[in-house]
């Protein structure tokens, strides 16, 4: 078993797209090991993001992110990042495959509206930024 980290985006929050999200998910065999619903302050955007400070989206990217609620999620299956990767789809919607969430539901390369951990060692910070391992369930 493999855990991910993923977050659906405020567009897709205030879209109303979270429970056909949350449908997709679980059809896909995932296992929701936590939840919540929270919004982003600047400081937490910045540093979950940290890793793009330098690039010319960075600004951009944490004002989308703090401009509504989001929700945060641990997903736990077998292959679980890339299977959840698989899932979103290309991080372009317009070049994401049929199926996929962001070909379903995303507006453009920035409003995408779900994130997923790229890696083992990015789950592995992402998680705990979150969720404490005493409520994963
Ligand atoms: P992914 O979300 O598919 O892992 P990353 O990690 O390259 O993609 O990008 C993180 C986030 O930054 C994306 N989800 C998107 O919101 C934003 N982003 C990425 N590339 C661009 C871009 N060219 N212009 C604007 N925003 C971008």
């Amino acid at each position: 078993m493999q855990r991910t980290f993923a977050i659906i985006k405020p567009d897709a929050v205030a879209k109303g797209f979270t429970g056909q999200i949350l449908a997709m998910i679980e059809g896909a065999g995932f296992k929701i090991v936590g939840m919540r619903k929270t919004r982003l302050s600047k400081a937490q955007a910045e540093g979950f993001y940290a890793v793009h400070k330098e690039r010319p989206f960075f600004g951009g990217l944490v004002a989308f992110m703090t401009e509504g609620p989001v929700v945060v999620l641990a997903l736990e299956k077998e292959n679980a990042i890339a299977d959840w990767r698989a899932l979103m789809g290309a991080t372009n919607p317009a070049n994401a495959a049929e199926g996929t969430i962001r070909k379903k539901f995303a507006e453009n390369v920035e409003r995408n509206c779900v994130h997923g951990s790229d890696a083992p060692e990015t789950a592995a910070v992402e998680i705990p930024f979150f969720f404490s391992a005493a409520s994963l369930l």
